[in-house]
């Protein structure tokens, strides 16, 4: 397996974000990705390699121009050292700007699309380190630590080459995922996660949210109460690979959000460490071209272990 990887995400590190009125810690660290980096190393997991650079239509042909150019355009003009919270093409206050945030959001693009690539050109598994995480950010608007949304961007890249479904695994719901595809029927989007009356992102992943036009029927969501049950998360799990397989995908890209375990700090399921291995075991299950895209995960501490028990249970 390759693992794509690029150190410079660290150039986006806003100082805080705001809750409830609120300046509080940003929990969207740097150090998540050393942590998974470092894990993976210590257990000579996957061999890894650095993104390659891909033009910008890749990026434009999901997110509208003049969003695109507003990242930018904002990004330049941030002094060093300074947390901006933009006022247009945002949908909450969790996606602060710093001046390296454009360049970083681009980069975990190209990660997305190198691991992308790999896959269409014959990879069984690869695995974009990305970050910032991508599955917030919507055709025209970033949110929840989002800028550009990096799964939809290699899914779309996949979908020139066959049929796509996007797993999202994480604990909040992919709304910019969502909505990106919600007319198409040649990309799939199914979505296990907190249940949006109590969680984030609230303004969507229900139940009756299946699509629409040509997409009606390929918008699967299984909105989770914030008590479910590792058995009951489990099972509601089953039922969306078996969603999957029914959709018989040429490309499988999965939204990987270690959030769900029992100690993240702003999240969680009932998840133990371990737990990740069952969930890598039921996932390999689904056995398409699969594109590994990291989301979010937030117990610094932790995410190495997870993330390796995951791929044991995935590749064993
Ligand atoms: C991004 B991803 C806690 C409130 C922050 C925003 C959550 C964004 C999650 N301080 N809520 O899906 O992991
Ligand atoms: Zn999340």
């Amino acid at each position: 397996m390759f693992v794509i990887f690029d150190p410079n995400h660290t150039e986006h590190s806003p100082s805080h974000e705001i809750y409830d009125g609120r300046q509080v810690n940003y929990a969207e660290l740097p150090d998540r990705i050393s942590s998974i980096v470092n894990a993976l190393d210590a257990n000579n997991i996957g061999t890894r390699i650095s993104p390659e650079l891909f033009v910008k239509s890749h990026t434009t042909s999901v997110h509208a121009n003049d969003y695109v150019n507003f990242l930018r355009k904002t990004s330049d003009s941030i002094n060093p050292d300074t947390t901006f919270f933009p006022s247009y093409y945002i949908t909450d206050t969790y996606a602060p700007m710093t001046t390296g945030t454009y360049k970083a959001a681009l980069g975990s693009v190209n990660i997305a699309l190198t691991g992308a690539k790999m896959v269409a050109s014959g990879e069984q598994l690869a695995y974009s380190l990305c970050r910032p995480p991508g599955h917030h950010a919507a055709t025209r608007s970033m949110g929840g630590y989002c800028y550009l949304n990096n799964a939809a961007i290699a899914a779309n890249y996949l979908s020139h080459h066959g049929r796509v479904a996007v797993l999202d695994i994480d604990y909040h719901h992919g709304n910019g995922t969502q909505e990106i595809f919600y007319e198409r029927n040649d990309v799939l989007y199914v979505s296990l996660h907190a249940q949006p009356q109590s969680d984030y992102p609230y303004i969507a992943g229900y139940k009756n949210e299946t699509g629409r036009g040509d997409g009606f029927g390929y918008n699967i969501n299984y909105p989770l109460r914030q008590d479910t049950s590792r058995d009951e998360y489990i099972r509601a799990l089953q039922v969306a690979i078996d969603d999957v397989n029914s959709f018989d995908p040429d490309y499988l890209v999965l939204s990987l959000g270690f959030d769900t375990y029992v100690g993240d700090p702003i999240a969680g399921f009932d998840l133990e460490i371990q737990d990740f291995r069952l969930i890598g075991a039921l996932i390999s299950e689904l056995v398409y071209p699969t594109l590994l895209i990291q989301e979010g995960g937030y117990c610094v501490e932790d995410l190495g272990e997870i993330a390796t028990n995951f791929l044991a249970g995935l590749t064993t």
